[in-house]
């Protein structure tokens, strides 16, 4: 049967005059709806943890904006708690983790397998969801990449630099890439999970790849995120697989092929026409409109919103932003771009 979905469709290689859109984060903070169930809740993690009211907010932007995709909502930071790690937010600051500085840090975290029952309310989410989408809409799911979770696990905290995690690398290659291993092969549990729940088509946010130069992009972004869509495409055979090396930029070239994914996902530090030329040639991209147009609005958000759509008018494209819609942006400003995009 031919494909109705609209994002499957761009995934599947398809070009569209009108390109399927949905947005990084699009249940969050800037929706009043969101802030109420949030509330509801009583903190972040129990929002998480709440399949009934995680599956709620997943909802809030597609009834609202009738998006094309829905993306569980979840964090990339659950994982690290399956496996063992602490984790609680800082509120006004941002997550906290016990961190790794060498050996013992890895000594009392879970096997691969030891995932499952913390993570028994995602997969539950993941379920309701699938019955309550509309028809038209793609589920999604995700996990952090490697890379990006090791980030936080080592360091405790976000970090601007990633430094903790580079000093790991640079001082106990063997440790740090124990933990890569680790995660790898609890992503692909994971992500299998969610699949067999039903999500439709995994993304993996490698939020901090463009901090790996050299050989290291290679060996820590690209082998995991390889590692992790070739075994999910051998156990889900045709699961579209979207990658999105945040910051990677020359390295965004070849990367679709390079790692199998079906779709790459462009932050908006690249060019769109670059893009189009460069990396569009290999399938499908997603992206990239800057996330302060959501903030600031006007006739910029609409001549930027039609200028990505025609840059990537030639190939299989689905329109988002570069990285997550702020806490701070206007909801009125979506339905600008989706005015602008969808006429
Ligand atoms: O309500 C709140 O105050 C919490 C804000 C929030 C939200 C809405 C966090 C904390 N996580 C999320 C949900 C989330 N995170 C989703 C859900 C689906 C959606 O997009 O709507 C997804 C896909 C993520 C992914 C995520 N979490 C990433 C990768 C993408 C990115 O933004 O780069 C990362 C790096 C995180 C870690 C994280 N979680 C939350 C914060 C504030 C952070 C960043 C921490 C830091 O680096 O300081």
């Amino acid at each position: 049967m031919a494909e109705t979905k609209k994002l499957l469709r761009s995934l599947a290689g398809e070009t569209q005059a009108v390109p399927p859109v949905w947005l990084m984060r699009q249940a969050g903070r800037y929706l009043p709806e969101y802030r109420a169930t949030r509330a509801e809740a009583g903190d972040f993690l129990s929002l998480c943890y709440n399949s009934d009211l995680a599956a709620e907010v997943t909802l809030q932007p597609i009834r609202r904006y009738g998006f094309d995709a829905a993306i569980l909502f979840a964090d990339i930071l659950l994982l690290p708690q399956a496996l063992g790690a602490e984790l609680w937010f800082v509120t006004g600051e941002g997550p906290r983790l016990s961190t790794i500085t060498g050996p013992e840090g890895l000594a009392p975290l879970k096997g691969k397998d030891d995932i499952h029952d913390h993570m028994a309310p995602v997969y539950e989410t993941v379920r309701i969801l699938s019955r309550e989408l509309p028809s038209e809409t793609t589920l999604i799911g995700f996990a952090g990449a490697p890379w990006t979770v090791a980030t936080y696990m080592i360091a405790g905290r976000g970090t601007p630099d990633q430094g903790p995690a580079h000093a790991l690398k640079a001082a106990d290659r063997a440790t740090f890439e124990a933990l890569i291993d680790l995660l790898t092969e609890s992503t692909i549990e994971y992500l299998s999970k969610q699949v067999e729940a039903g999500a439709e088509v995994v993304k993996i946010f490698d939020s901090w790849a463009g901090s790996l130069k050299g050989d290291d992009f290679a060996r820590y972004a690209l082998e995991p995120t390889k590692r992790i869509i070739a075994e999910l495409k051998s156990r889900h055979p045709g699961l579209p697989c979207i990658a999105f090396p945040r910051e990677a930029g020359e390295h965004y070239i070849g990367f679709a092929k390079a790692t199998g994914a079906d779709c790459v996902a462009l932050d908006n530090s690249v060019d769109a026409d670059w893009a189009a030329a460069n990396v569009q040639v290999d399938g499908c991209v997603q992206g990239n409109m800057d996330p302060k147009l959501m903030v600031t609005g006007g006739q910029a958000l609409i001549d930027e919103t039609k200028r990505i759509k025609q840059a990537f008018s030639k190939g299989p494209h689905i329109f988002n932003l570069g990285h997550g819609i702020t806490p701070d942006a206007d909801p009125d400003n979506v339905n600008i771009m989706l005015e602008a995009l969808r006429g």
